[in-house]
């Protein structure tokens, strides 16, 4: 059976646990950190789920970071390589139509949140949730939070286009965008108006992968 090692808090880890739920297929889901545990951060005193820093681990993936999957011996990192692996393997007509540009199209908004989305959220995230208030700086939130609703009006033009990030349908290319969007959503009780990117959203919300490992609040905004 397929092996996910990763935690349910790592956005990361969360872009192959939907990736999976919408391909429906089984696995085991391996705990594994460095920073985190039950109960949240290792800055708060909790103790890691650890396995990243074993040999073991560290020789399928030498980065000592999550996700990292082995199918069946083959083994994976870095998220979004593992979540083109898993729909060309296992969904290329449900996640991406088999069409190459459809394809293309879609993994240019994987780049897109790991290049632009992403580096503000993480800012957002640390200053509103993860750092201790003494450590917390005003003008870095401010800063992160214009640098992501910038960004946010790249992705409100798309969907002002097409109902979803590429095209009529859903794709692989909605989740990594999904989840920015969600976490967003539960970390900013005020947020600009992005009309397409709300009725986008509230699309997403409904479906039952969605459902399954991403909504809980408490895997995205607890630190
Ligand atoms: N580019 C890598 C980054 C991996 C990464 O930084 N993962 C974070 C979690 S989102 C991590 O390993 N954090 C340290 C830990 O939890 O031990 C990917 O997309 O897989």
């Amino acid at each position: 059976m397929l092996k996910l090692w990763g935690r349910l808090t790592s956005n990361r880890t969360q872009k192959v646990l939907w990736t999976l739920a919408e391909i429906g297929i089984d696995f085991d889901f391996i705990l594994a950190s460095g920073v985190m545990g039950p109960g949240g951060h290792v800055a708060r005193g909790n103790t890691p789920f650890g396995v990243v820093d074993t040999p073991e681990y560290r020789a399928l993936n030498p980065n000592g970071r999550i996700p990292t999957i082995d199918d069946d011996g083959y083994v994976l990192w870095e998220s979004n390589a593992i979540c083109r692996y898993l729909v060309m393997q296992y969904a290329p007509q449900a996640l991406y139509g088999n069409d190459v540009r459809t394809f293309a199209s879609a993994t240019r908004w994987q780049d897109f949140e790991n290049n632009e989305l992403l580096p503000p959220q993480h800012e957002l995230v640390m200053e509103l949730v993860r750092l201790p208030p003494e450590q917390r700086s005003a003008d870095n939130l401010a800063r992160a939070r214009a640098a992501f609703n910038k960004r946010l009006e790249i992705v409100e033009a798309q969907l002002a286009r097409t109902p979803y990030m590429v095209g009529e349908r859903f794709t692989f290319g909605d989740i990594p965008i999904g989840i920015r969007v969600h976490r967003w959503v539960l970390l900013e009780a005020e947020r600009p108006r992005f009309p397409n990117i709300e009725r986008w959203y509230a699309g997403l919300v409904e479906r039952p992968a969605f459902q399954r490992f991403t909504a809980d609040p408490a895997n995205h905004v607890e630190g």
